[in-house]
């Protein structure tokens, strides 16, 4: 068995980087390869314009006329998102599958004859498409007659218990943070442990995301931007939900002690909701490439709300705009520029693993410091106005400060400069002609490590 030994020790015998605590779990390096989810804002809402229903809204308002979960995934799914979260319960307390914990459900819809089920139509849909499924759920609500008492944290992890409990695995539990007063006008002292507690019993593998964590955190704005300084690591122990410390959550803190990474919520439409005399105010496809670029690009996931009409279908000038987002995004990085004549070129090792797409290979400086410089070289001249960085988070993010050059002109000219990078960075640079590209790590929590690094090209917006 000495051979087996052998292999097990090998990684540390010859001197490869062991993981830099704090280190993500296998679900948050799954959650943040996924980059892009979709984020479904449906309920009363819908039907009524406003914005924050005050949960005594009939149950008659709710009857989308074309309901068609598939056409959402679909929709979803050709724009190269990778799941779907839906507002199960927002704060009006209206819930969009029948529970037994309230009065204020889609049972006492006409939709469907009361017999209807959002979560099951979506999560079915989900599953046959190849999505994973998520449930956003508003502990506030300003429906349910126990909300203030100690009775409605029970009443919540019941419906904690409907949801999670019957509509097969679900990738994230999104809490939001907005606490106000119930219909007695009492506010709620939540019970958090047991909340998430319910969680983890039923679905151990999905993420839970609050602006607090514990696995996910709130980006701190709603514009979709994620901060130039970007650290997964906070101390979990200074939040609970609901406290606004958006400023601090944004950037994160290198010294954290636990893995919560920064998540960007946004919507296409000025509101959450779908009103239709909003639909010349929906995002361009340019605009949302952006966010993209400000989210997924400074080591964000993004959460981009495309909220269904009151006919229960995604309209088409927000089909329209994320089929435009998905071809930008597609044309621009669909080919790192640095791979185009690989096998032509035979680039060192460190080259080969940072150009193979893979991010379980690597380079890292010999020696185990805290700062160095990779060279990727090319063969022929590329044409960038971009780079891509990206670390292999699941050994710790380390890079706290890099510089990117070119060779042009005989020279290394400095295009870029940069503080973190995380699961990926991605950077403006001038449009530049090159066959070189140095990235120097000035300062590192630890040996850095870079898995990937692109050059792209993106046309200016006319
Ligand atoms: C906020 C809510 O108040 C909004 O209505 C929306 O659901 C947003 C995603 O979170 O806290």
């Amino acid at each position: 068995m000495a051979w087996l030994a052998a292999a097990v020790l090998a990684p540390a015998l010859l001197g490869a980087p062991q993981p830099l605590p704090p280190v993500p779990s296998a679900a948050q390096v799954a959650w943040q390869q996924m980059e892009k989810n979709a984020f479904v804002h449906f309920g009363p809402n819908t039907f009524t314009s406003a914005e924050w229903g005050t949960g005594r809204e009939d149950p008659a308002v709710f009857n989308p006329t074309a309901f068609d979960a598939r056409q959402w995934v679909r929709t979803f799914k050709e724009a190269g998102f990778k799941g779907v979260i839906i507002t199960a319960k927002h704060h009006d307390g209206f819930c969009l599958w029948p529970s037994s914990q309230s009065t204020h459900t889609i049972a006492k819809s006409p939709w469907r004859n009361g017999g209807g089920d959002v979560l099951r139509d979506l999560s079915d849909a989900c599953r046959e498409a190849g999505l994973r499924f998520g449930v956003y759920l508003s502990p506030w609500d300003r429906n349910h007659p126990a909300y203030g008492t100690t009775q409605y944290n029970q009443v919540f992890a019941a419906m904690l218990e409907e949801v999670l409990g019957h509509y097969g695995p679900v990738f994230e539990v999104w809490f939001d943070g907005a606490n106000g007063e119930g219909p007695n006008g009492k506010k709620q002292v939540y019970d958090w442990p047991l909340f998430i507690g319910t969680v983890r019993r039923l679905q151990p593998d999905a993420v839970i995301f609050s602006d607090a964590g514990p696995d996910v955190r709130w980006v701190g704005n709603e514009r979709g931007e994620g901060g130039p300084t970007s650290w997964s690591l906070i101390e979990r122990a200074r939040y609970v939900p609901g406290t606004d410390l958006s400023a601090e959550l944004t950037a994160g803190f290198r010294d954290g002690p636990d893995w919560v990474p920064p998540e960007c919520d946004v919507s296409i439409r000025p509101g959450w909701f779908h009103r239709s005399s909003e639909d010349v105010k929906v995002k361009s496809a340019h605009v949302l490439a952006d966010l993209y670029e400000h989210s997924v690009g400074r080591n964000c996931q993004l959460l981009l709300n495309v909220p269904p009409d009151a006919r229960g279908l995604i309209a088409a000038p927000d089909q329209n705009a994320l089929a435009g987002m998905h071809r930008i995004l597609s044309d621009v990085y669909g080919h790192n520029l640095l791979q185009s004549d690989r096998s032509a070129a035979k680039p060192t090792a460190d080259a080969a693993a940072v150009t193979d797409g893979k991010l379980d290979t690597y380079w890292s400086p010999p020696n185990s410091v805290s700062t160095g410089a990779l060279v990727v070289t090319v063969q022929t001249t590329v044409t960038f106005n971009r780079i891509v960085l990206q670390e292999p988070i699941q050994l710790g993010q380390r890079i706290a400060s890099f510089r990117i050059e070119a060779w042009t002109n005989g020279a290394w000219t400095s295009i870029a400069d940069g503080t973190t990078v995380g699961y990926k960075r991605i950077l403006s640079v001038p449009l530049t002609s090159s066959d070189r590209i140095r990235v120097t790590v000035l300062d590192a929590r630890g040996t850095p490590l870079l898995a990937e690094v692109g050059a792209y090209r993106a046309d200016p917006v006319s």
